[in-house]
């Protein structure tokens, strides 16, 4: 078995961490830059966000088979639904300062995102449908906590 196969089928809620992220405030504003394996445990390899997301609709539901995130409100606020096959928990973000760590083999569901919300997420990985797993009852055989 390989170590990430491994990480997937092992991790729990309790890997997934909220990361405070530096913050350089001036009077004219603040600023947050993040750094891989400085402020976050993984080499950033792509960057994506969520936005202009109608009220009430829901983002995720599936799980990554390797890859890890870092999900960051950069405006507004939304939560974000983690389960491992066993464990659930509900993190609220709503600051651009705090990053919520997803390890691989969490399921996960964004929801209650506020009006001109934005969900800033810095991946691990390049976008791959095959890394993806969106069958419920498939995630949940899968892990073998
Ligand atoms: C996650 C949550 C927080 C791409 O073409 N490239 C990309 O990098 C991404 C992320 C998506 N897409 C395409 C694939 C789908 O046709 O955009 C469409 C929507 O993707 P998805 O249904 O996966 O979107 P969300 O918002 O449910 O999930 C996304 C990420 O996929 C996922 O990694 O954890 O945001």
């Amino acid at each position: 078995m390989s170590l990430l196969t491994m990480i997937f089928s092992k991790s729990t809620i309790f890997d997934c961490e909220i990361l405070q992220l530096p913050v350089v405030h001036k009077q004219s504003g603040n600023i947050t830059s993040i750094n891989s394996f400085e402020n976050i445990p993984f080499d950033i390899k792509r960057i994506y966000y969520l936005y202009d997301i109608p009220g009430g609709e829901e983002r995720g539901g599936h799980a990554h088979r390797n890859l890890f995130q870092l999900l960051v409100a950069a405006g507004g606020a939304f939560e974000v639904s983690l389960f491992d096959g066993v464990n659930r928990k509900i993190v609220h973000l709503d600051r651009p300062n705090i990053g919520l760590y997803i390890v691989p083999g969490i399921w996960r569901e964004l929801l209650n995102f506020s009006s001109g919300s934005i969900c800033l997420v810095l991946a691990s990985l390049p976008y791959s449908e095959e890394d993806y797993i969106r069958d419920y009852t498939y995630f949940t055989r899968s892990k073998n906590l």
